[in-house]
């Protein structure tokens, strides 16, 4: 947790640079030294990538220890923990020289230096063995103990996470092994990126949900206990667990050449499909919450929202303004998702600032929320101490979350006006001097824009001072690990929810009936079958140097 917390810091920092060149405030092709689409790739793949699955280990570790009540290996932790930092700095050096400036999303013509792939590489091995190593086993050994009860629902959760993971980290290591690598290497000369895309996207949708079952771990099991009620219903929150597993990732290339409409249009149907889960948690959540409010005497129809422990300071309660303010973003990041999802409407948001906005208030503001303020708390159990500066812990979330509603309404305008994503706009469209591109419409909303993200790196810096305080803060209790878990109010019996096996077999049967004529499609066809790489070199795309020009570069 304190690794990628560091790294964290840099992260938000290069976001703040970024809304402000964005906004047109900052007139440089770099700052510090680190080019705008060097930093924008930092951005991404420390806060969406290393930050996130960093945490999502951490988490699933202490959830199995505490639930199933079963020690970890230490040999394991450690070689994963080895692996994971390993294969960070060796993609960190490669990002923070310059030589893989390929933003988060890194798919071909785009090509980065080997150690980028590799360290990439050990990241993803290193967080998937405590799932082999540790949980799985320790699973087995607990169901044999207690053959007829319910497996716990972060149990659950947390093992639904993983083993989306680890099936989603297949294509992406076919791509990276075959494709990336040998490119990179100097040992392939062209390749085919509608396949790279493809392969990508079955990883990179399913991606967000690997983000955000964490979330709704924490939202089932510990937000309704916080304010003193149950979870509302548990096969409910079972089910949203499990629909999880729908492959989408065509939803993210409805533009794409070279691969057929009726496929995209089966995505579609499938990726409204997928929205069902989060519908389903919308309704539990707020149940929960409303059934919690009127344990402490809230009345009325909506009246009950103000018995909310919005501002306690008591106990761990300090930890719902983290929830509430990253439900509260994700009611904008779910109809953002909807409108990007339909694939008419895609056509008009897709690689604009929009989609910045929605994946703000999705992982940058429901699962970065949770995560920061469960890192809090989980640091501060882990030291034994009390969490510090309260009061700036408990403004955090709420500077956050009012930074990025601002930020995502600003980007969802200028992205409506056409403004794009991934663009240094305060040296093109925001340049008064450039008279081919100046785009004077676009200044006051990406001005509101910058603005939001302001205030929510005022927030960011509010939680550091906290968490650092406590992170060195004097022991006073025996270190612990501890959650906040609700018993459930609605618990009938479910075999639907209970039964993996047929969940196993859907998953599996609607993946190969989703990709297999797609990834034929992106074998055969188009006219982009076959290309050169490409590299980002300060501000240019550059033909793939040679590996030995490659390792030159400054
Ligand atoms: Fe997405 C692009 C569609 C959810 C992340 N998404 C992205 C990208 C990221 C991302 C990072 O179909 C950019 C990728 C890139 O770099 O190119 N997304 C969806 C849909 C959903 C969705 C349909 N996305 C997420 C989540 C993410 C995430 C979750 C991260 C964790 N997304 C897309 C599409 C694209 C896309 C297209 C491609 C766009 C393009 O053209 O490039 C759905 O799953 C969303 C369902 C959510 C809801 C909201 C339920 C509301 C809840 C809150 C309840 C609140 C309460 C409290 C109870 C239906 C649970 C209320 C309290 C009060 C006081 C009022």
């Amino acid at each position: 947790m304190v690794i990628p917390f560091i790294l964290l810091i840099l992260g938000v920092l290069l976001g703040l640079y970024q809304v402000l060149a964005r906004a047109g405030i900052i007139r440089s092709a770099d700052i510090f030294g680190i080019n705008y689409y060097q930093g924008l790739t930092l951005h991404g793949v420390i806060n969406a990538i290393v930050f996130t699955t960093f945490f999502a280990v951490a988490f699933g570790n202490a959830i199995m220890l505490h639930q199933l009540k079963r020690p970890l290996k230490v040999g394991v932790q450690w070689v994963s923990w080895l692996l994971m930092v390993g294969g960070t700095l060796m993609a960190a050096w490669a990002m923070l020289t310059g030589r893989a400036t390929v933003l988060y999303t890194f798919y071909l013509p785009m090509v980065a230096h080997w150690t980028f792939y590799v360290g990439a590489t050990l990241l993803l091995i290193g967080s998937i063995l405590p799932y082999f190593l540790d949980w799985i086993p320790n699973t087995l050994a607990w169901r044999r103990e207690n053959p007829n009860a319910k497996l716990p629902l972060a149990v659950l959760g947390n093992l639904v996470n993983f083993t989306l993971w680890c099936l989603i980290i297949l294509p992406l290591a076919v791509t990276v092994l075959f494709q990336m690598l040998p490119m990179s290497l100097g040992l392939a000369s062209e390749v085919n990126p509608l396949l790279s895309r493809t392969l990508f996207w079955f990883f990179g949708h399913a991606l967000v949900y690997f983000w955000l079952i964490p979330s709704y771990i924490m939202l089932y099991t510990m937000l309704p206990k916080l304010v003193g009620g149950k979870l509302y219903s548990d096969p409910a929150a079972r089910l949203a667990f499990l629909l999880f597993s729908i492959p989408v990732g065509l939803h993210h290339q409805y533009t794409e050449g070279g691969l057929s409409s009726g496929w995209k249009l089966w995505h579609a149907f499938l990726t409204f499909m997928v929205a069902l889960p989060s519908f389903i948690t919308a309704f539990t959540v707020a149940a929960s919450l409303e059934y919690g409010a009127r344990q402490n005497g809230g009345q009325g129809l909506f009246s009950w929202w103000s018995k909310l422990p919005y501002w306690s300071r008591e106990g761990d309660k300090w930890l719902f303004a983290y929830f509430i303010s990253g439900l509260i973003l994700f009611l904008f990041g779910g109809i953002t998702g909807i409108v990007n999802a339909s694939y008419n409407l895609n056509l008009i948001v897709h690689n604009t600032a929009w989609v910045v906005g929605h994946f703000h208030t999705t992982v940058g503001g429901l699962v970065t929320l949770s995560f920061l303020g469960m890192t809090l708390y989980m640091i501060a159990r882990l030291r034994g101490v009390d969490v510090k500066a309260k009061p700036l812990a408990l403004a955090a979330p709420y500077l956050w979350m009012l930074g990025f509603v601002i930020f995502e309404i600003a980007l969802s305008i200028t992205g409506l006006q056409g403004a794009p994503r991934r663009s240094n706009l305060g040296i093109s469209y925001l340049d008064p001097s450039n008279e081919l591109l100046y785009r004077p419409d676009w200044l006051f909303w990406s001005h509101v824009g910058a603005l939001g993200g302001a205030i929510a790196v005022i927030g960011f810096l509010a939680y550091v001072v906290s968490l650092v305080g406590t992170l060195f803060a004097k022991p006073v209790r025996a270190p612990e690990i501890d959650f906040p878990i609700a018993e459930a109010l609605h618990d009938t019996p479910t075999p639907l929810v209970v039964n993996l096996r047929p969940w196993v077999t859907a998953t599996l049967a609607l993946i190969a009936i989703s990709y297999t004529y797609p990834v034929y499609e992106s074998m055969t066809r188009g006219i982009i079958t076959k290309v050169p790489g490409y590299q980002s070199i300060e501000n240019n795309l550059v033909p793939q140097q040679t590996l030995r020009e490659q390792t030159r570069l400054p």
